[in-house]
């Protein structure tokens, strides 16, 4: 088993090429490897770090693709199966001059979202360090959500240290309550939690970095780092026992789409840890990699190895 694991919907995504054109309108799409949690694997396996990665994909052309690509990333695909009943999910991405681009969703009922509780009853934590864990898949399905909780629970009894992303995804709720309502819940089973500042607005009402981080660190005594995302200007931190303190954001010249920017924040954070860093380093490498991230078209594709980590700090000099 390896230092990192992961539980998460892999799918592909088709980004659309010409700019600003609706993605009825858009004729041209180009295929790469999405979703959250694979993506923050990729990150991980990019820089050095044994990456297992939990899912299924149907058996079809876009699952074999990923089960090729995620091999080729060089993460641990034993528990990554397929399923004969299910599609596996993917989606339509707009291109955009500025701003969030579009998305359009196929990934009802797919094959991730079918990954069952019972699939992880044997699951083998042993030298599992860290875990990534986002509220995207328990928005799968009923089962999803039972199989995010077991897993959890799993994590907690084993101590391994659990990052918990928000990732609100309001298309995949049945509701903006119940999503709200779970998504704090499920928070309550991590040590670090990653919201975003628009997230934060959504889910407790607050526009505060600091109201966020009191929000997760007064709501359960397993959390003891909140760290909220502010975007181009950085992120705040808030450790229960420490301090609070601002890592400032890294100069981008141009954004050229910004999915992708969260999962490689959680990527530098998570990697900067395993290799024993501080929360305040792991941060700051947090923001290198998501700066990266949204200098390219494709979910992963800019996240860097150490070497090209290493440049991108000497440009910034
Ligand atoms: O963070 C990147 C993801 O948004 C993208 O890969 C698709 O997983 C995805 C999702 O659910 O939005």
């Amino acid at each position: 088993m390896a230092e990192f694991i992961t539980i998460g919907e892999p799918l592909v995504v088709l980004a659309a090429q010409e700019t600003d054109q609706s993605l009825a309108e858009a004729s041209h799409f180009e295929k790469f490897l999405a979703g959250a949690e694979l993506n923050v694997a990729v990150g991980l396996s990019r820089l050095g770090h044994k990456a297992t990665y939990l899912s299924k994909v149907g058996a079809d052309a876009f699952g074999q693709f990923i089960i090729e690509a995620t091999k080729k990333a060089g993460i641990d695909t034993t528990h990554l199966t397929t399923d004969k009943q299910h599609l596996t999910g993917f989606y339509l991405k707009q291109k955009v001059s500025h701003g969030d681009p579009a998305v359009d969703y196929f990934r009802k009922n797919s094959a991730a979202a079918n990954l069952s509780a019972e699939e992880m009853v044997d699951l083998d934590l042993f030298q599992v360090k860290i875990a990534h864990l986002s509220g995207i898949f328990p928005a799968l399905s009923e089962t999803s959500l039972e199989s995010f909780r077991l897993f959890n629970q799993k994590l907690n009894a084993a101590n391994i240290l659990t990052v918990f992303d928000p990732n609100l995804r309001p298309a995949l709720w049945e509701s903006r309550e119940k999503m709200i309502a779970i998504t704090n819940e499920l928070a309550k089973g991590s040590q670090i939690i990653l919201p975003g500042i628009n997230e934060g607005k959504i889910l407790m009402g607050s526009e505060d970095p600091e109201a966020i981080a009191d929000f997760y660190l007064n709501q359960s005594d397993l959390t003891q780092t909140v760290i909220v995302k502010l975007g181009a200007k950085g992120a705040l931190v808030k450790e229960k026992a420490g301090e609070t303190y601002t890592v400032s954001g890294f100069r981008v010249e141009k954004v050229v789409d910004t999915v992708g920017a969260g999962d490689g924040f959680a990527v530098g954070l998570e990697s900067a840890l395993l290799e024993g860093k501080s929360i305040q380093e792991a941060v700051k490498r947090a923001c290198a990699i998501g700066a990266l991230a949204v200098q390219s078209q494709g979910d992963s594709e800019a996240y860097p190895t150490q070497t090209e980590l290493a440049s991108f700090y000497k440009t910034q000099k």
